[in-house]
């Protein structure tokens, strides 16, 4: 192997030469956050890198999703998924609303919508879906529940970062997006994020939220929080998105060299389909069925034994957590998300992984009593 360990995720970084020039001009201008140049140029570059109209950098998704929440001033239960990392579920509940927990459609493993339409109650405020591992949702079917009941939606974009539909740019659907640009995403700025949206007041409104609600020196005009992003951060983000487009490339090799050399091992399954979306390959998840040789966890702990340290992403679901236990389930259940939470593997994808790691990786799931 070319590295001692290898982890799920490694993140892409420019070369910091790069960086530097960037670093001096923020030294030299003593202007460190609250909406500095380096701040404003890249929430400029990215609406554009993006194709959307309307963009407010965040500190965090996070907080990226309870601003969002906040912003739509609603009141009451918010329809979401079992399925994701539980910073969704505590979004809602920090923004005072209750998550009710839908099932996943057992392909895409994001939101069914029938399943979302079947928990819909007169206290159904918002539709929350996530778009799992970069995976669109079914957005089209999505939107048309949510227009039958009147609800907004407010896509969880945390993996999704320049994924593109078929015909359709993924980031225009919904009221709201919310990306997450946290070390481990594809798009990183260390922390961080950005919340899109198709309404210019709305996103004036984001805009007071995330600084405490001054609207001016002397005027709050929101309840809100600190959930600025920084220079230094911000300078990064510039630099990311010059290279973003060939990391993507680097990630498609790694994705279809996996997807090859997976298709013949019993009892594993490919969860992303390429061919669904313009992907970002930010994860490359594996069902591990029960004509596998042993167990999800006994491979785990074999792939760690060996310094191959993969996640289960996203094990245990977000209703197995305590603070969830009681919350609503639709009346369907969840017995797709619950199946794959015990079957899933997310395997290292990152630019910088060799093909010689792969080999690796590959021969130890091929053999899991090999000794590497
Ligand atoms: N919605 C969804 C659907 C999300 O997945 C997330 C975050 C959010 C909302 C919230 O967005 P943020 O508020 O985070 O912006 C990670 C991340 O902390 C989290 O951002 C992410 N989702 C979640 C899926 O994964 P952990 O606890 O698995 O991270 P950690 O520290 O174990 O890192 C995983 C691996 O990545 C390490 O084994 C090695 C590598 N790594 C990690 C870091 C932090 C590095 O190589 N360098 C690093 O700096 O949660």
């Amino acid at each position: 192997m070319s590295q001692s360990k290898v982890y799920v995720t490694r993140p892409a970084l420019p070369p910091l030469g790069e960086l530097l020039p960037a670093l001096e001009r923020i030294w030299e201008g003593r202007w460190l956050t609250n909406a500095g140049p380096m701040h404003e140029e890249f929430e400029r570059a990215l609406a554009d890198f993006l194709e959307v109209e309307h963009l407010v950098l965040t500190s965090n998704g996070t907080l990226g999703l309870l601003l969002a929440l906040r912003a739509l001033g609603v009141k009451g239960e918010v329809i979401t998924t079992p399925y994701s990392f539980v910073a969704t579920a505590h979004a809602i509940v920090w923004a005072g609303l209750e998550p009710v927990f839908a099932d996943v459609d057992p392909v895409t493993l994001n939101l069914a919508p029938e399943a979302v339409e079947a928990a819909i109650t007169p206290r159904t405020c918002a539709l929350l879906p996530v778009h799992c591992y970069g995976t669109p949702c079914d957005v089209d079917t999505i939107e048309a529940v949510a227009r039958r009941h009147q609800l907004p939606v407010i896509y969880d974009a945390a993996h999704a970062f320049g994924v593109r539909c078929h015909g359709s740019n993924l980031m225009q659907h919904g009221d709201l997006s919310v990306l997450s640009f946290h070390a481990t995403k594809a798009f990183t700025t260390i922390e961080g994020g950005a919340i899109v949206c198709a309404d210019a007041a709305l996103a004036k409104k984001l805009k007071y939220l995330r600084n405490f609600g001054f609207e001016n020196e002397t005027t709050v005009k929101e309840i809100g929080i600190n959930a600025k992003m920084n220079e230094v951060q911000a300078a990064l983000g510039l630099l990311q998105l010059k290279y973003f487009d060939t990391w993507v490339a680097e990630r498609a090799e790694i994705a279809s060299r996996y997807r090859r050399l997976l298709a013949e091992v019993p009892g594993i399954h490919c969860v992303t389909e390429p061919d669904l979306a313009k992907p970002n390959h930010s994860y490359f998840p594996v069902l591990v069925q029960q004509d596998y040789p042993c167990s999800r966890d006994a491979l785990v702990a074999h792939l760690a034994a060996h310094e191959v340290h993969v996640r289960r992403y996203f094990y245990p679901l977000i209703t197995d957590f305590p603070m969830y236990a009681g919350a609503r389930v639709g009346s369907g259940g969840l017995a797709n998300a619950s199946c794959a939470a015990e079957q899933v593997i997310c395997l290292p994808i990152y630019p910088g992984l060799t093909e010689s790691d792969q080999q690796y990786i590959i021969r130890l799931i091929k053999d899991p009593s090999a000794r590497g």
